[in-house]
């Protein structure tokens, strides 16, 4: 293990990764279990997003392209990954939906992004919902005027500093011009107020949204205020959204170590800290997918660099501190990190030790999002438990493969279809943050900037990478690998649990949380053990080990006599009840000319 952490190399093979008891099946065997039921044009699409993993070289797998009709997918929809991710979080503006209520009320704090209101700031407007309500009215004559007016209601109402108005699919679909009445209300209310085309369909998941989100955010947003915190060591958190207060966690940790937090993109971030994000000096950079177009506009605009780091595990946290640290290249702020971490390490470690001695060799699969599926790997390690299968929803190639593959990725349709933003240095705001001896220097020192190695280089050998997981496949999978937890979403969190094995819900985190740095690392620990350790999924008979007869896999016997009670109780009501309008009818019928006299 390594030697940042002095974690004992007990339960761990040559090569860092924790050896699981149970014996696994061969990969290809189960592989081929998966896709054996596919027509043969679907197995071959899903062959290619579903591999046995080789670190040293990662396979090229197929990602980022359109679902098959007819699978059960995880995904989400573009609107979703820009409303809803990366600039819903934003607290202090008014966020609203021109699309019927239900794509509004699907946004309408479903995912656990917190914010709280903080003195110079009072003003928290995430738990309102807002939409102009689209009815067929508005769908047959167009719904401009009624955006119009919404955006005059509700800063009647709220006064806020900015509107963010978002298209759903009807909107695309009749081609209401949102951002001609953005670009009116703006002049006529004084406020900033821009639109985003992020209409469901626009790309293959939510994936699209983030692009699109980041396009408007860094358009509209970033650059708007030219007044650097007076601070030393200031660095923007790029792509952490603060589920479940895991950027709170985050804030917490770089303040004790001297590390000043100018903004964090989008976690409980006001409007102000946006527009002047690009005044920080270094992005890092939590989630790659979500955020890495806003990392490289900034870089090429402003001058500032980024790198890739991770907080989730005890063992990333420290090396992500280590790296910033490095970055700075300042004796005294090197020195308060490994003070930090010693300190931190010190709580941790019992309990880190308590739990593995209850966890080690068990297994884990993941099926997160864009970078939850790889980063929640490092949490389980630390426990001495394997991941065996992982994968993400909507991630694209270099997500799993590195970036070293972008070149190669191929755009198709579907990607053309989002706007590339051309992006030119600012002439007078463009600043680099090191000398280019500086920059070889660290280099030299073994710094990398603008890495990300990708998940498969982290997995390890032979085990299973499928991309946009579905059900049948999931379900295969705990039938051949009996995986003791698996990390996903809500959409097979309670299939998952019919067959006995625990699901914890990595998007919202159920009810739990923060899960980020070493105080998070440590909530994750006790967690999992519970989960894991309660003796409730012994009491489950999982379907795959009860014999295939449809009537005994549906529980106690279709035809056990409580079920048989029950049809009987049901048939006896439905023969007495009798809709109102039926039995008017039946009375009045004598009464009704016959239409044939
Ligand atoms: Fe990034 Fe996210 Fe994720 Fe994501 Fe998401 Fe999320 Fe996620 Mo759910 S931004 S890619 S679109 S880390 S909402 S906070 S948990 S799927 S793995």
């Amino acid at each position: 293990m390594s030697e940042n952490t002095d974690l004992p190399a007990e339960g761990y093979d040559s090569e860092g990764f924790p050896l699981a008891a149970a014996t696994l099946p061969v990969t290809e065997a189960a592989r081929e279990e998966m896709l054996k039921i596919y027509p043969a044009k679907t197995r071959k699409k899903r062959e290619k997003q579903l591999l046995a993993n080789d670190p040293a070289k990662p396979p090229e797998i197929g990602a980022n392209t359109r679902t098959i009709p007819g699978i059960i997918t995880q995904r989400g929809c573009t609107y979703a990954g820009c409303r809803g991710v990366v600039i819903g979080p934003i607290h202090d503006i008014l966020h609203i939906t021109h699309g019927p209520i239900g794509c509004s009320y699907y946004s309408w704090l479903t995912r656990r992004n917190l914010a709280r209101p903080k003195s110079d700031q009072p003003v928290n407007y995430l738990q309102y919902c807002m939409t102009t309500d689209m009815t067929e009215e508005e769908i047959i004559f167009g719904g401009e005027k009624k955006l119009a007016a919404a955006i005059r209601e509700a800063y009647a109402m709220f006064k806020p500093k900015a509107i963010a108005v978002y298209a759903t699919c009807p909107v695309g679909l009749i081609g209401d011009d949102i951002h001609s009445v953005c670009r009116v209300a703006k002049e006529e209310l004084g406020i900033n107020v821009f639109g985003f085309s992020c209409e469901g369909y626009k790309g293959v998941s939510q994936s699209a949204g983030h692009h699109i989100a980041n396009n408007g955010v860094f358009k509209h947003m970033v650059g708007l205020l030219d007044e650097p915190d007076p601070e030393p060591f200031r660095i923007n958190v790029l792509g952490e959204y603060n589920i479940g207060g895991d950027a709170w966690e985050i804030d917490a940790l770089l303040k004790k170590c001297g590390i000043h937090v100018t903004a964090t993109l989008s976690g409980d971030i006001s409007y102000e800290q946006i527009c002047k994000c690009h005044t920080s000096d270094l992005n890092i950079v939590m989630c790659h997918r979500s955020i890495n177009y806003m990392a490289e506009m900034m870089e090429t605009k402003y001058g500032l660099p980024w790198i890739k780091v991770n907080f989730i595990g005890a063992e990333q946290t420290a090396k992500s501190l280590r790296k910033i640290a490095q970055f700075f290249a300042d004796r005294k702020l090197s020195d308060r990190v490994e003070e930090v971490i010693a300190q931190e390490m010190a709580v941790l470690r019992p309990i880190q030790e308590d739990v593995r001695s209850r966890l080690k060799g068990k297994t884990a699969a993941l099926f997160v999002g864009g970078s939850r599926g790889h980063h929640y790997q490092h949490l389980f390690k630390d426990v001495g438990m394997l991941t065996v299968a992982a994968g993400y929803e909507f991630a694209h190639r270099d997500d799993y493969e590195g970036r070293q593959v972008l070149p190669s990725i191929k755009i198709d349709a579907d990607s053309r279809n989002i706007e590339q933003l051309e992006v030119e240095p600012d002439p007078t705001r463009f600043r680099p943050r090191k000398t280019s001896e500086q920059i070889e220097a660290l280099k030299a020192g073994g710094f990398s900037f603008q890495d990300y190695d990708g998940m498969m280089r982290e997995m390890k050998k032979s085990t299973l990478v499928i991309d946009d997981i579905s059900h049948h496949e999931i379900e295969k999978l705990i039938e051949l690998y009996h995986p003791d937890i698996i990390g996903s979403g809500i959409k097979d969190k309670f299939v998952i649990e019919k067959f006995g094995v625990p699901c914890k819900q990595l998007h919202s985190y159920d009810y739990g949380g923060p899960y980020a740095a070493f105080t998070g690392a440590a909530n994750f620990f006790r967690e999992i053990d519970r989960m894991i350790n309660t003796k409730v999924w012994k009491l489950l008979t999982p379907s795959w080990k009860q014999p295939a007869d449809p009537a005994v896999a549906m529980g106690p016997g279709i035809d056990s006599p409580a079920n048989q009670a029950i049809r009987e109780v049901v048939a006896g009501l439905a023969k007495a009840w009798k809709p109102k309008k039926a039995a008017a009818e039946e009375e009045g019928e004598a009464n009704l000319p016959n239409p044939d006299s």
